[in-house]
């Protein structure tokens, strides 16, 4: 495997005063073996490391850059920003503004919550759900990832999953016993559940469409008989579209499949690559949120002027004319695909909502966790470091989904074609 001196003498320097050379274990490509590679500077679909070796890029920061990187309008408004101050600690206008236009594309939101990051959403969340219902369990899905927060690690997909530890050291048992485990796309695994546990389960987080196991899209009916369910037993749907939100449909997932979660989490696209996160739901339940209510939850940084321009200025460039790009770059992607993997008679899976995808090496559908854990993920890590050789950067790890933007183009979308044929040849 060819190794980049540069990138070793970082990495080494880096792991020897960060865990494991990294800010986020996914980075650290240790579901593909290697050094992970330091990034320099990027703009639109492109990469550049600290050796001026450029790359198409498809983890677009693991999602945030649905308009690809450094956008203009992005950017101007993060310096008009920067110019009137980095962060007051106070209401600004811009929250109102930000909060305005996420209601507008998701009208299913009647309030908003800002904060710092998907985990903050989630975890803030769970604890509103359980002030709100007077219950203490949840339901997640094995293989959803919903940040890092104590209550989510379990069987936990993302990175969790690439380092093979699902479950994480440091979790109190008593904290495991509160979150129950379903499967995705089995509403007898979750009935199952509500039966044992009546009037107990507060909420049933879910991310609509699997993005941190690959992508793996709900069944058709599934998320309806959720809804029914959580319905029937005074459960609250929680819907985690940090991943999905903006990205699947202006209106996230629920916008696509027209269901009316609960409570919705988001983050990554709603603040255009800088570091926010966000809940909201209907007012009934966001009024319990101190100081309007008990139900406490608070950060410095919330509402933080800077990420609240870039995600304003992100918003407001998502049209119906941005989808329509998103789709065709998406769908130019996965003929090619299938047509390669056709030519190499090889039975792998490619599964994709809107212009997030995921290429699973495995000969069986991927209707689930277990499904995608059937995976050969020593040939995925065989084919990533070809498509690198190709130069196309793509989520160092099986179990992630990976993305288009509008900054792709379709010379991008053909020469990642051709690399991926090269790539899938050699494995
Ligand atoms: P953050 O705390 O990383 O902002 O968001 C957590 C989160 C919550 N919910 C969903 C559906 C998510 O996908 C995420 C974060 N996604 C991973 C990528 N699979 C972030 C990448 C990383 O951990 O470095």
């Amino acid at each position: 495997m060819k190794t980049n001196s540069n990138n070793d003498q970082l990495f080494n320097q880096a792991r020897s005063i960060i865990p494991g050379g990294v800010n986020s274990p996914v980075r650290a490509f240790g579901g593909v073996g290697g050094t992970p590679i330091f990034m320099d500077h990027a703009q639109g679909a492109r990469l550049w490391d600290t050796n001026g070796r450029e790359y198409i890029d498809y983890v677009g920061s693991w999602g945030p850059c649905i308009l690809g990187h450094a956008p203009e309008k992005v950017i101007a408004a993060i310096k008009q920003a920067a110019q009137r101050g980095t962060s007051f600690g106070t209401a600004t206008v811009g929250e109102i503004s930000l909060a305005q236009r996420v209601i507008e594309l998701m009208p299913n939101i009647e309030m908003l919550r800002l904060v710092n990051s998907g985990t903050e959403a989630t975890m803030s969340a769970l604890r509103l759900a359980r002030a709100f219902t007077k219950r203490d369990k949840i339901i997640k899905f094995t293989g959803c990832y919903h940040g890092h927060a104590d209550s989510f690690l379990v069987k936990a997909g993302s990175g969790a999953t690439t380092l093979g530890v699902p479950t994480s050291p440091g979790v109190p048992a008593a904290t495991v016993a509160d979150t129950l485990l379903a499967e995705f796309n089995d509403i007898d695994s979750v009935a199952t559940l509500i039966g044992q546990h009546p009037n107990q389960i507060a909420a049933i987080f879910i991310e609509p469409v699997m993005g941190n196991a690959g992508v793996i899209p709900p069944a058709k009916e599934f998320l309806k008989q959720l809804r029914e369910i959580t319905q029937q037993t005074g459960t609250l749907l929680v819907f985690d579209e940090v991943m999905t939100g903006f990205r699947v449909a202006p209106g996230g997932a629920q916008e696509l499949f027209d269901i009316k979660p609960d409570l919705t989490t988001l983050g990554k696209i709603i603040g255009g690559g800088l570091p926010i996160g966000a809940f909201g739901g209907r007012k009934e339940i966001m009024n319990l949120l101190a100081p309007a209510g008990p139900v406490y939850q608070a950060g410095t940084l919330s509402g933080n002027p800077l990420a609240v321009a870039a995600g304003l200025a992100t918003l407001n460039e998502l049209n119906s004319d941005t989808y329509k790009k998103l789709e065709s770059l998406a769908d130019l992607l996965e003929q090619g695909v299938r047509d390669n993997l056709k030519k190499l008679k090889l039975l792998f899976q490619y599964q994709r909502i809107g212009s997030m995808a995921c290429l699973f090496f495995t000969n069986r559908q991927v209707a689930n966790y277990n499904d995608a854990l059937t995976c050969d993920t020593e040939a995925f890590a065989r084919y990533y470091h070809n498509m690198l050789a190709e130069g196309i950067y793509l989520p160092p790890s099986q179990f992630e989904a990976f993305f288009i933007s509008t900054a792709h183009s379709q010379d991008d979308i053909n020469h990642t074609v051709s690399a991926n044929f090269h790539a899938l040849q050699s494995i």
